[in-house]
């Protein structure tokens, strides 16, 4: 099944201001040199790589109130939310090459205006271990890569949830998470409270990668924008070493594909985060290689005879 893909453009964001462990920062440096553009470009994508958002340095201190390093995060958002919603205007697909999963509050809020503005519904599909929806006041660490699905939602700081103007930039029917297996237990309550639909690792194990990617995808039509969140993390680590915040029991390889080729399938990705990939925990870019491997499978190399 091959499909012609809208042109492509590679944003790097060099922040783990929003994460526990240094090193994201390299992140969008080592999917280059894993050779994602180029990837892209033997698959007959148009691909432009912008270069780097800039944003402040990480000062690598403790928490305030529940948030570590808010105002960074913040500078950080506003940026790569002008970034993309400059791309998405020029009628390009935005890729992230994150940076830490706090950055998820730009990307995601820019996208929810251009959808907004051009009438399309938003679906998200949050592709991770974690659900990302903690709080100054539950947070286990004070990092704000464990917030932003909540901050999307409207709750959190005003600075990050009116990042766009109103708030909130989502509502909770958009999310579809999956491959979740490490949820705090007051973060767990919220999820319930605001009714997020999660496909757990349970849940994946019980009916399978196939029946789960049909149902998140379910009500994906023609003016649907699709927008993928993926965290490394959502990978077994034995796959995927280099995150900060392994959590064993994931998607296999197989499984990952299939996910990639199902998203490919629906022809309606308009954007991707690509985030928490760590250089610095990595194995000789091998996190990365697979990275670029799947992302190629979410732009139609199928690993089946199906071309
Ligand atoms: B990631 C944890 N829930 O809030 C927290 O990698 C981990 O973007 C968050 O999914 C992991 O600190 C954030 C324990
Ligand atoms: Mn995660
Ligand atoms: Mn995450
Ligand atoms: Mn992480």
């Amino acid at each position: 099944m091959s499909r012609i893909f809208p042109p492509v453009s590679l944003i790097g964001v060099p922040t783990d201001v929003g994460a526990g462990h240094r090193g994201a920062r390299m992140g969008p440096d080592a999917l280059r040199i894993a050779g994602l553009g180029e990837a892209l470009a033997a698959r007959g994508v148009d691909v432009v790589d912008v270069g780097n958002v800039e944003g402040p340095r990480n000062p690598w201190t403790d928490p305030v109130a529940g948030y570590r390093h808010l105002d960074e995060v913040v500078a950080w958002n506003r940026a790569l939310m002008e970034a993309t919603g400059a791309e998405l205007g020029k009628g390009r697909l935005p890729i992230m090459l994150g940076g830490d999963h706090c950055l998820a509050i730009g990307s995601i809020t820019a996208i929810a205006r251009h959808c907004r503005e051009t009438g399309k519904r938003l679906r998200v599909l949050w592709l991770d271990a974690h659900s990302d929806f903690n709080t100054s006041q539950v947070t286990p660490s004070g990092n704000i890569h464990g917030m932003p699905v909540a901050c999307l939602c409207g709750i959190g700081p005003d600075e990050l949830t009116r990042l766009g103007g109103d708030a909130p930039a989502i509502t909770p029917a958009m999310v579809r998470q999956i491959g979740i297996r490490s949820v705090d237990p007051e973060e767990k309550k919220l999820i319930k409270d605001h009714a997020i639909d999660v496909y757990d690792m349970r849940y994946i194990d019980e009916v399978g990668m196939k029946r789960t990617m049909e149902a998140a995808l379910e009500g994906v039509g023609e003016d649907t924008h699709l927008h993928v969140s993926f965290d490394v993390d959502f990978l077994d680590p034995s796959i995927a070493p280099g995150v900060g915040t392994t959590v064993p029991g994931g998607p296999n390889y197989r499984e990952a594909q299939l996910v990639m080729e199902m998203i490919a399938d629906s022809g309606r990705m308009g954007s991707l985060d690509i985030v928490e990939l760590n250089p610095v925990l990595d194995r000789r870019n091998r996190t990365a290689k697979l990275t670029v491997d799947l992302v190629e499978s979410l732009f139609g190399k199928s690993t089946l005879m199906r071309d």
